[in-house]
This record gives C-alpha cells, structure tokens and sequence, in this order.
C-alpha cells in the first residue's frame, strides 16, 4: 500500500511535464495506470493531449477515461512518454516488461523525445537483475531462444497464468523470465539477446529514459540522463 502511494505521487508529479497539444505516450502497469487516471483528470478540466497507448490494457483505460487515442500509423514522433518500469540503476538503465507490455513500450520509447520514468522506491538498485529479465519470444522459437539464453548463464522460466497456460502478450507472443543475477553489462546482453532470431524484444531499455520519478515517501527524487 506504501508503494501505491508511492506510485501514485510518482506518477501526479509527471504530469508537469505534459503539455497542451502534445502527443503522449501511455505507459502500462499499476504507476502507468495512475498515470492515466490523472491525465484523465486533466483532460476533462480542458488539457488537450492524443495519447499513444503501449497495451490493449493502457488504450481501454485510456479510452474509458475520455482520452483521445492516436496510432502510430498518423504519428511517428511522440513527444513526451510516462511509463513505470521494474528496476532502474543509477545511468538511468531500465528493467521493463513486469506487466509483459515491453515491446510495445520500447517502440513508443524509441520514438519518444522525452521518457519519463514514474516509479515507487523500491525499483531504484544500484545493479540490474534481481528482477527477472522479461524476453518476449514467438511461439515457434520459443524452446530455441530459452536455450540460448540459458547458455549465457540465465534460469529461464516461461512465464505462466495462474491456470497454468503461457501468458500471450498483447502481439501473441509468449514470455521467458530470465534470471541472470546481477547484470554488470547491460549494454552486451542488450546486444546479444538484439541477436537471436525468434526473440523479438527484452526488457533491457538502455539510453531511453530521459528523466526517472522516484517517489520515496511524500519526497519525489528526480534524475535526469
Ligand atoms: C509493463 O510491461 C512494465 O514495463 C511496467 O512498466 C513495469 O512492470 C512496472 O509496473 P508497475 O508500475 O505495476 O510496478
């Protein structure tokens, strides 16, 4: 419940850095949700803003809050992105994908000005890794890339509804969590898993946030890259 609160004071001092006309992309998870509802907010006090949602989940949310949508098929330059992430360390590199949103996240990010990460204090680390590195894979490689990522030292555990079905992401892929330990360089795995056929995106996002807001307590830490 502290993090909630965390979450949410994180996410209603985003907010500054959304502007009339812009182009917003609309991050997925619990701090990205409350981001959402207090654009909302916004919007109906007369903000005008088309969002970029990066999940089915994100876009309804969005929608039922009488946010007006775009896609990127009419827009390819986002200018501002609020979105949550598992983990960050002190460059500004992210974990992402807890919410198994991450491929649709890193595409919205990387045609994004500005990524701002909202985030409660327990995602700050000084390492990547101890959270599980989410891997989206197709469902045709899935055996083959889970097996070369163990070979890079990884336990890899395809990621399970509470049924005991694979979870199916947003574009009907499947999600290997990945458990590397402490990550000391992001920017070779990043380029290694980049590398494998079948894996169509990580949740390693190197050089993408701009600004992170950590919430700890009432105080709000911005860091900037
Ligand atoms: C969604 O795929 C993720 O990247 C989320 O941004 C991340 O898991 C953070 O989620 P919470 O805001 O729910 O902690």
């Amino acid at each position: 419940m502290a993090n909630d609160l965390e979450k949410e004071a994180a996410a209603r001092a985003s907010l500054r850095f959304v502007k009339d006309g812009q182009v917003v992309g609309l991050g997925t998870g619990s701090t990205a949700g409350h981001f959402i509802r207090l654009l909302g907010e916004k919007v109906k006090n007369g903000l005008r803003i088309r969002g970029i949602p990066t999940s089915d989940r994100s876009g309804e949310l969005a929608l039922s809050l009488g946010i007006p949508l775009t896609t990127l098929d009419e827009c390819q330059e986002i200018d501002v992105t609020v979105d949550g992430a598992d983990e960050v360390d002190p460059k500004l590199r992210l974990i992402k994908g807890g919410g198994g949103a991450m491929l649709r996240e890193k595409i919205v990010a990387s045609a994004t000005r500005q990524l701002v990460i909202v985030a409660d204090s327990s995602k700050q680390v000084p390492v990547l890794g101890k959270f599980p590195l989410p891997v989206e894979v197709i469902q045709f490689a899935r055996a083959l890339v889970a097996k070369r990522i163990a070979a890079l030292g990884a336990e890899v555990r395809l990621r399970l509804e509470a049924d005991g079905r694979p979870f199916v992401t947003d574009e009907n892929h499947h999600i290997l969590d990945c458990h590397f330990g402490k990550i000391l360089d992001a920017e070779g795995l990043s380029r290694k898993l980049n590398d494998m056929p079948g894996l169509v995106e990580h949740g390693l996002f190197v050089g993408m946030a701009s600004t992170v807001l950590f919430a700890r307590g009432s105080e709000i830490v911005e860091l900037h890259r």
